[in-house]
């Protein structure tokens, strides 16, 4: 590409910036969160130079302080398209399917995000983007009415739109158009308190499921959370509540463990927000609830066999806690996994998770296979960071901003080519993503150290 042109990797952590200086105003227990994870983040590297010195040397710790995912909702297949063409912009690509009927949502997601290394060691911003699926609203007549709805608003400014054309027929955006676009860009996400609809659409929308009425009544797809990475989830979790912040009874994911795995989660309670609806006579007042907190923790990227053994143990858990002494959930969740693999070298030699590997010398010569370098120390591997999400733990985070009584599973088979169909774009496999990472990583680093062909089982 020209230098002419802005790279992606910068106009995308101008973006992040922006939306979390936004959503900083929006709602401010956001910056409260924020510093509450900074200021643990700190403790966490103060007291472990190594793991400081480790996530130097793997690239990570800039990224760390600036790291955080997004997630809206959209409610057409052409606001999809065009949200996927303005991420792209950005350099950011959409990674994986996750159904979301099967826990009593009706929508269907993928998650934006960069996918070289280089761009995600930049700035990892992801967006999990869902897409309501209309077709799961029982009632005929809501339905088609909520579809009218939906085709009469325009949720990106005629400048966006322009720029992202400019964008793909020069390849790039110049420093002026670049700057305009974050501007632009940014309006998209922004809250309106104003509906789009009567109060008594909203609540006809509201008992279809709340989720409809929040991505149905509204001007645009307002981002509802943004979540930072912290380094001890369970150390934010139990400060919350003093800094004024309720948290959620329980942390998404796998438990507490020595070497983190995928991604652990927890979030705190959606505001009740004051919103207008129309009404014939003006707007009368009405509440809300959608936007809320979130924090992550991310761990190594698991193999599909790794990932099997995670979703298996994970069942175990569930069943387990459905019984009907209501066992601890937490405790049954440490539990189970004391039998996940715990150390690097397991879950390496055991293929249960992916690996960076590179060469601490060059030139040496082949002697022997990948253990036996890595034995004598002319190979070294880290763990590559998970950089997607959770099908069941995004169910939690959505559920636990739901009525209990709108849980029930919705029964329709998930389609991931429907929803390719919405985009216009196939949508990329996060596993062959860690693998060519991996591959290349050791391909490299057996060619530094004077080899010729990697021989990995
Ligand atoms: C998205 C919930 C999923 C996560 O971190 O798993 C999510 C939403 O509520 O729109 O963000
Ligand atoms: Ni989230």
């Amino acid at each position: 590409m020209s230098g002419q042109w802005v790279s992606s990797d910068v106009i995308r952590g101008a973006f992040a910036r922006a939306m979390s200086d936004m959503y900083k105003a929006e709602v401010p227990q956001y910056g409260t969160l924020l510093s509450l994870v900074r200021q643990v983040n700190q403790d966490v590297l103060a007291a472990d130079p190594d793991l400081a010195r480790l996530m130097a040397e793997r690239d990570e710790l800039e990224r760390l302080d600036v790291e955080r995912h997004g997630a809206i909702r959209l409610g057409t297949a052409a606001e999809l398209r065009t949200m996927g063409r303005l991420f792209s912009v950005m350099g950011m690509h959409p990674v994986g399917y996750y159904d979301l009927s099967v826990a009593g949502v009706p929508v269907h997601s993928t998650a934006f995000r960069p996918i070289d290394e280089a761009a995600l060691a930049r700035n990892p911003f992801r967006v999990f983007t869902s897409l309501l699926r209309l077709e799961l609203i029982a009632d005929p007549t809501l339905q088609t009415q909520a579809a009218e709805i939906l085709a009469r608003r325009q949720i990106f400014t005629p400048g966006a739109l322009k720029l992202i054309e400019a964008a793909e027929q020069q390849g790039g955006l110049d420093a002026a158009q670049a700057e305009s676009f974050v501007t632009e860009a940014l309006e998209t996400f922004r809250w309106h308190g104003e509906a789009n609809v009567s109060a008594s659409t909203y609540g006809a929308l509201h008992d279809a499921h709340r989720l409809i009425a929040d991505v149905v009544s509204f001007k645009g797809p307002h981002i509802n959370h943004l979540t930072p990475r912290t380094l001890d989830i369970d150390a934010v979790q139990a400060q919350m509540p003093a800094h004024g912040i309720a948290p959620k009874a329980t942390i998404e994911g796998p438990p507490r463990r020595a070497c983190p795995i995928l991604l652990r989660q927890t979030s705190f309670k959606a505001l009740d927000e004051p919103i207008r609806f129309v009404a014939e006579d003006g707007t009368v007042a009405g509440r809300h609830t959608a936007r809320f907190g979130e924090i992550e923790l991310r761990g190594v990227a698991l193999t599909p066999k790794g990932r099997a053994l995670y979703d298996q143990f994970l069942d175990a858990v569930r069943l387990a806690t459905q019984a009907p002494h209501k066992p601890d959930y937490m405790a049954t969740l440490a539990e189970v996994f004391a039998e996940f693999p715990d150390d690097y070298d397991t879950l390496r030699r055991e293929r249960l998770a992916f690996f960076r590997y590179s060469a601490t010398a060059t030139g040496v010569g082949l002697s022997g296979d990948v253990e036996a370098l890595l034995a004598q120390g002319h190979l070294r591997c880290d763990p590559i960071i998970y950089e997607d999400f959770l099908p069941v733990s995004a169910a939690g985070i959505f559920q636990s901003n739901l009525d209990s009584a709108q849980t029930q599973d919705l029964g329709q088979a998930s389609s991931r080519q429907a929803f390719e169909a919405a985009l216009g774009l196939a949508l990329n496999d996060e596993m062959a993503l860690y693998r060519q990472i991996e591959q290349a990583s050791l391909t490299a680093a057996l060619a530094q150290l004077g080899g010729k062909r990697a021989a990995v089982a």
